[in-house]
């Protein structure tokens, strides 16, 4: 392989997608697999992971499944040390497990704000916590967090979410400025509004057969026209886990179709 080829291949790395059962992270941890990396994922049932592992396995790609809790330290610890010794120290991490809960702020629970933080803020910094040490000592490493548009913007109903993935942005930075003497990359993804499982309340069709409001009120505010999907990704993932983007350190890249650069048809 020529220098240009190797500098975006994958080839022997390890990369741990958390969440990657189905939706943004199977696409994700498929394009690792296809660029040569050895592929480790999580979720939290046995139902999920036998699904996700006849789902990878039909696309021909050994991955290894491990039931965790992202939010449970111990579980995480245990999970890396079995990746590190099954497959090798990983190169790769992509936080990617997350949840949303859209309800009112006023009417929201502190418990249900909590577990938004807690899954989408609090996890990626124990499982890059439990990963870190392994790349300091291998020279290397890539940290990818699963931002979004709410890293930017704000909606009704989103409060925690939108809490926790500006403060993944922070933490994103934050990874860069502390590790990259060690030539760690810390980078976040932004996807914008991209049909999965999370996403699929506000695509519902109405009784009528129309469309939800809300799937055609992100058409119009999406140059691109559409909804994004998981493959719209996969490209963007590959760049920030090669050695292609060893210079890109602390940058959050937006996949949104061009939403956080228009302001909206006018009336
Ligand atoms: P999804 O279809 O709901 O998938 C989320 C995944 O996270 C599932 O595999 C789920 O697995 C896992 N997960 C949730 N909590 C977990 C926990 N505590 N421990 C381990 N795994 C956990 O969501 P998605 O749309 O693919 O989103 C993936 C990521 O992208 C999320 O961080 C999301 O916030 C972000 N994002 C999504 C969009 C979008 O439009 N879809 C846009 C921007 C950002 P189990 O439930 O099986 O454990
Ligand atoms: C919502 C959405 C979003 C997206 C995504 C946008 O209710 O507004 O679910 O928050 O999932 O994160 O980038």
């Amino acid at each position: 392989m020529d220098t240009f080829s190797k500098n975006f291949s994958l080839e022997g790395k390890v990369a741990l997608v958390t969440g990657a059962a189905y939706g943004i992270g199977f696409a994700i941890a498929e394009a690792y697999a296809k660029a040569g990396a050895k592929i480790a994922f999580n979720c939290r049932s046995q139902h999920h992971m036998d699904q996700a592992l006849a789902d990878y396995k039909a696309k021909g790609i050994e991955a290894k499944g491990y039931i965790c809790d992202v939010t449970n330290e111990e579980e995480v610890k245990k999970m890396v040390a079995d990746i590190e010794k099954e497959l090798g120290v990983i190169d790769i991490l992509v936080n990617n497990a997350g949840i949303i809960k859209r309800i009112p702020m006023t009417e929201m629970s502190v418990e249900d704000f909590r577990q938004v933080v807690d899954i989408d803020l609090n996890a990626p910094f124990i499982v890059s916590k439990a990963v870190i040490p392994g790349m300091i000592k291998k020279g290397h490493g890539k940290i990818i967090n699963i931002c979004s548009m709410m890293s930017e913007l704000g909606r009704e109903t989103v409060s925690a979410y939108a809490a926790a993935k500006g403060g993944l942005k922070m933490l994103t930075r934050n990874i860069c400025s502390e590790f990259g003497e060690h030539n760690i990359q810390c980078n976040g993804i932004g996807p914008g509004y991209i049909a999965t499982p999370q996403t699929a309340p506000l695509r519902e069709r109405q009784a009528d057969g129309s469309r939800h409001p809300f799937d055609s009120f992100i058409i119009s505010k999406t140059p691109a026209a559409r909804w994004g999907t998981p493959e719209d990704l996969m490209g963007p993932a590959v760049f920030l886990a090669s050695d292609a983007s060893d210079f890109v350190n602390g940058h959050v890249l937006y996949v949104d179709g061009g939403i956080l650069a228009y302001i909206g048809k006018q009336p």
